[in-house]
């Protein structure tokens, strides 16, 4: 009878044994399951399984999330007080402010001004244009400069760079510019129009000036610092938005070229960034071989952060809306994809131009709308905008994803005249 018992026993323990044993297999397959599966909870670092493509790229940001990329932000926009615009009847024109420097405890800022007897006539009637009558927007104008305490009132001083007498380099208009200051001194460099923009393109070589103050007087430094291309290259006749910024001790400007577009055709245009490089802010400047190191983008927005430099891409290129950053200077990477970015963005950063500065970013810049008016009365004006793309702010109301327009904004975009249009509301292809 005892060995029965324990015959039954282990009768019976095998029994469980044999149930259980698929039980547990079962559990731990469902569990292997399990962590092949993106995780809830966002993981820190890519996660050790299979992966989409989309999921890949996540990891390859500063964070996964954008609102914790310390490169994403949204941009507030402020108008600013101070300028007047002739009650916008478009003679005069502010736009593609430079970036504001403080010096003694006010900012300064310089742009393009045009004040004309009459608006622009547009760089498609160019032929057209005289002493009195501007073809674009930036002809005939030159360069103004404004102070302000808070970056939102300014001051307007007076010019700062007038237009030389014709034939010197700069006699049609002076316009675009930007600042450096480098031991010292100021300088500006700025595109130097010696006809109409619109007649051969937006042909223009970038000019500079220097002063021993930022109130100047401003002397006459160069012209054509930066070289155009060889023909046939990207950059044969455009060389436009000189933005300098010193970087490994040097000095480096980044430049805009459209290029695949003028004098043969004009509707399929692309818009690169070069960069040049000299020892000296009066040259020589050497050209980056990589150039162009940005093929999207429109005016050019780079500043030196952390050990590299990066920029914000505007409007144009499959890359158009975009933070890029480069780890030296000409290598850029997409590093967060931005919604209703400053046009022409010149911000506001703190000892910019200090050697051996800790790179930190910024929360607020000057920057323009073009199209402040009507077809025939066309100018610009400069506005302030905000953000946080600096390292010693966390402001979560520039982290937000979502960017809520009215919607009047998005049925401004309307069909317009493509409603009207023959072949129903689209051209077909050729
Ligand atoms: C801009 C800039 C350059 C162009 C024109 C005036 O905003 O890209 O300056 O030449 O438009």
């Amino acid at each position: 009878m005892k060995n029965t018992k324990w015959l039954w026993v282990l009768v019976m323990t095998l029994i469980f044994v044999n149930c259980s044993a698929p039980k547990e297999k079962e559990q731990t397959e469902e569990k292997d399951n399990t962590s092949q599966v993106f995780p809830f909870t966002m993981p820190n670092e890519k996660p050790n399984i299979p992966l989409s493509a989309s999921s890949e790229r996540m990891f390859k940001y500063a964070e996964p999330r954008a609102q914790d990329n310390e490169f994403f932000t949204q941009f507030k926009y402020t108008r600013l007080k101070g300028f007047d615009y002739s009650n916008g009847d478009g003679t005069i024109s502010r736009r593609d402010p430079s970036r504001p420097i403080l010096v003694d405890g006010k900012y300064y800022l310089w742009y393009t001004k045009r004040h004309t007897q009459v608006p622009p006539i547009g760089w498609n009637r160019a032929k057209e244009a005289t002493d009195i009558i501007p073809s674009t927007d930036w002809d005939l104008a030159e360069i103004w400069y404004a102070t302000s305490e808070d970056g939102i009132t300014w001051a307007e001083q007076g010019v700062a760079v007038t237009r030389p007498e014709k034939p010197k380099s700069g006699w049609r208009s002076v316009a675009t510019p930007d600042i450096l200051v480098w031991k010292g001194k100021y300088y500006l460099y700025y595109q130097a129009f010696d006809e109409p923009s619109g007649l051969r393109g937006d042909l223009c070589p970038v000019s500079v000036s220097y002063a021993d103050s930022p109130e100047g007087p401003w002397t006459h430094g160069g012209d054509a610092v930066i070289p155009f291309g060889k023909e046939g290259e990207w950059d044969q006749n455009a060389t436009h938005d000189p933005h300098p910024i010193i970087y490994n001790g040097k000095i480096h400007i980044y430049y805009k070229a459209a290029y695949n577009k003028w004098p043969h055709k004009r509707d399929k245009y692309a818009v690169g960034h070069g960069l040049v490089i000299a020892e000296h802010p009066l040259g020589p400047f050497t050209k980056h071989p990589l150039n162009p190191v940005m093929q999207s983008g429109h005016e050019t927005t780079y500043w030196p952060y952390k050990d590299g430099v990066a920029t914000i891409a505007i409007k144009d290129g499959n890359e158009r809306e975009t933070i890029q950053y480069a780890k030296d200077g000409a290598n850029f990477e997409v590093a967060a994809h931005l919604s209703l970015t400053p046009t022409a963005a010149a911000p506001y950063i703190p000892n910019l131009f200090k050697e051996g500065q800790d790179n930190r970013g910024f929360r607020w810049g000057l920057c323009h709308f073009v199209n402040a008016g009507t077809a025939n009365k066309g100018y610009s004006i400069m506005a302030r905008f905000d953000c946080d793309l600096s390292l010693d702010y966390d402001e979560p109301a520039f982290k937000k994803t979502g960017v809520w327009h009215k919607p009047e904004v998005y049925f401004q975009q309307g069909m317009g005249s493509l409603s009207q249009h023959p072949e129903g509301r689209y051209k077909k292809k050729d």
